[in-house]
């Protein structure tokens, strides 16, 4: 009903504000009640989490300096056997490169110092294993938006798959996430963990933070980013490495 005569006879039948300075300061004095303030603030609220839902763009909780776990400790694999790892381990990463590429306009490959110059974001959030342990860290990194802008995703990208040094059980770590994931505020590639460079056990010389999924999720040793259309055709075609091998949730939401 958007008839504007019409709403107006429904005004002035409920109650009787007519002219139009009178429905202003109806509605000041509306805006002056608590129970408005607070019916307005719930609306907000609702209006939030049902866009939130629909975007997908909820926050995972963050925790404060205080909240952060004594000891976090490292799982999977705390290390790379690859040579060429080792060797740029020796190097503290000088020459190391992260690549970007599959279908992004422009493949990228970027530094560690190229990393770090890009605008950062720091989080304390919670790390939720599946084994059944957590622990609550301190993040920071560029957001992989940044990084998937400045490769710019061809339009058939539905996914981002993270290519790590390790093996386990003689097999190739590997994750993946979709867009709506990668373009998420809190996600990014932290190479400071704890306001340290990342050590090898957690996956130097860059790690995933992907805040709303469980451990298994955030990637360690991530060399290489390839955009893809599709999940089959990559290892196991279930989307990471204990999807492959263990059935595990490809989601793995928290
Ligand atoms: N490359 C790689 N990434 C990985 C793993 C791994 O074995 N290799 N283990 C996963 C699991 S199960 C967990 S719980 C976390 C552990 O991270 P942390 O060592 O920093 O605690 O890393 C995840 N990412
Ligand atoms: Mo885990």
């Amino acid at each position: 009903m958007t008839d504007p005569a019409l709403s107006r006879r429904r005004v002035l039948a409920a109650g009787g504000l007519g002219a139009g300075s009178l429905l202003l300061s109806g509605c000041d004095r509306l805006n002056a009640s608590p129970a408005f303030k607070g019916l307005l603030a719930d609306v907000g609220q609702l209006h939030m989490r049902a866009q939130r839902l629909i975007t997908g763009d909820a926050l995972a909780r963050e925790f404060g300096e205080a909240d952060m776990s004594p000891v976090f400790r490292a799982n999977g694999s705390v290390r790379s056997d690859d040579p060429i790892y080792r060797a740029h381990l020796g190097t503290g990463f000088a020459d190391w490169r992260l690549r970007v590429g599959g279908l992004v306009r422009k493949p990228l490959e970027l530094s560690l110092d190229a990393l770090k110059a890009l605008p950062q974001r720091s989080q304390i959030t919670r790390h939720d294993c599946v084994e059944g342990w957590s622990a609550i860290g301190k993040w920071q990194g560029p957001k992989l938006s940044t990084i998937l802008a400045a490769a710019g995703l061809l339009p058939e990208a539905r996914y981002a798959i993270f290519h790590c040094a390790d093996l386990l059980e003689g097999k190739p770590y590997y994750e993946s996430i979709d867009l709506i994931d990668a373009f998420h505020p809190q996600t990014i590639l932290a190479w400071r963990m704890n306001d340290a460079p990342l050590s090898e056990a957690h996956g130097a010389p860059l790690r995933l933070r992907v805040e709303r999924q469980l451990g298994y999720k955030q990637a360690k040793f991530v060399m290489r980013i390839d955009l893809t259309d599709t999940l089959s055709g990559i290892f196991g075609g279930k989307g990471g490495y204990w999807e492959d091998s263990r059935g595990y949730q490809w989601y793995a939401g928290i």
